[in-house]
């Protein structure tokens, strides 16, 4: 028996784990894969055909799209459309949350929010791009789902992943029992386990933001990447800086490594730039469940209540003693507004 164990083997086997699981969660993440390995064939030949530079169009975030990231958006789409365990989509990619209406899907139970392809300014430049993904059941119990549906916080989540394709195409994720990584062997075209059991490392000296950014930085961030930068070698400083200008791949190199990923307010981007719903929220749960921890600088993302659909976050997330330190600091300079009770009243 060889000791390949593909993600559709890995995710039967670990089915056991929910009781109450009948196979939609495993059918929807199985979708979800399908839909990446597609998506990765096209990345990985983007320069040989005419699927790279822009697509003449912009999302609501004002962003201009790459042809990519219109084709990501449709295939996963597509995917989740045709798997039928998804009832709504809710992606960066479009200004509002978009229903699956099919026959096959009128009685699915789950909602996905996702970000079809992250970082794409990479992709014209051949730097890893990523895909974020985060699965929550729907509220309601009966009629349409509905935008309440959608707006659950973080801890809500049934699961979240993110695919890297990078130098090899990785696919990591977590049901709320671990965080599982799986590399796409070309060869046979499966995912196939390779990081089992990921756990961040509890410290680090690798720090990710970009400082081009410093003066419109609060100051608790200038402090923190003061004291990142003076040499304390007890304590293994100066830290190095790595940024990639795409999250998933800085992410997963800090989970690897230890480090903190910080996207703080700036004053291009007051409430933060990264979305609550399909970045911070999926990437927070994965590296809490790897045993790191994930704030907007005070509150805990997961804790976040959604209140529309693009939000935005700031976000310090990575090694616990890192974005601890950072959250020592923001508390002396730049103190965060802490979630009152109004901000923990779920939307209904
Ligand atoms: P900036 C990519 O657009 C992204 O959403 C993240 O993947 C990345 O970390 C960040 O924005 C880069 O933003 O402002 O540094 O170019």
């Amino acid at each position: 028996m060889s000791g390949i164990k593909t993600l559709g083997q890995f995710i039967i086997e670990k089915q056991a784990d929910f009781s109450y699981a009948k196979g939609e969660l495993s059918r929807l993440l199985r979708d979800i894969g399908i839909a990446s390995k597609i998506v990765n064939r096209e990345v990985n030949k983007a320069g040989l055909v005419d699927i790279l530079g822009d697509a003449g169009t912009t999302n609501i975030q004002g962003e201009g799209q790459k042809k990519l990231d219109v084709y990501a958006n449709e295939q996963f789409i597509s995917a989740l459309t045709s798997g039928g365990e998804c009832c709504i989509v809710a992606t960066e990619e479009e200004d509002d949350f978009v229903r699956i209406d099919s026959p096959v899907s009128q009685n699915a139970k789950y909602i996905v929010c996702i970000d079809p392809l992250d970082g794409s300014s990479n992709i014209d430049v051949n730097v890893a791009v990523g895909t974020i993904f985060s699965i929550y059941r729907r509220k309601s119990i009966e009629g349409k789902a509905t935008l309440a549906d959608v707006l659950q916080k973080g801890t809500e989540q049934v699961a979240a992943g993110y695919v890297i394709y990078g130098s090899s195409t990785m696919l990591v994720y977590t049901t709320g029992k671990g965080v599982n990584g799986f590399t796409l062997d070309p060869s046979i075209g499966e995912f196939c386990l390779s990081h089992p059991d990921m756990k961040v490392p509890e410290d680090g000296t690798i720090y990710s933001i970009n400082e081009g950014n410093y003066v419109h930085f609060p100051e608790g961030v200038k402090k923190y990447l003061k004291y990142a930068q003076v040499e304390d070698l007890a304590t293994k400083r100066p830290y190095t800086s790595r940024y990639i200008g795409s999250m998933v791949a800085d992410i997963h190199r800090n989970l690897i490594k230890g480090g903190i990923y910080m996207y703080p307010t700036t004053s291009a981007s007051p409430n933060g730039k990264l979305r609550l719903l399909y970045e911070c929220n999926p990437m927070a749960f994965i590296i809490e469940q790897a045993g790191g921890t994930a704030s907007d600088g005070l509150n805990r993302i997961l804790d976040i209540v959604p209140t529309e659909l693009h939000q935005r976050t700031s976000i310090f997330i990575g090694s616990p003693k890192m974005v601890k330190m950072a959250e020592i600091l923001m508390e002396e300079y730049s103190p965060v507004k802490p979630l009152g009770d109004i901000d923990t009243v779920q939307v209904v």
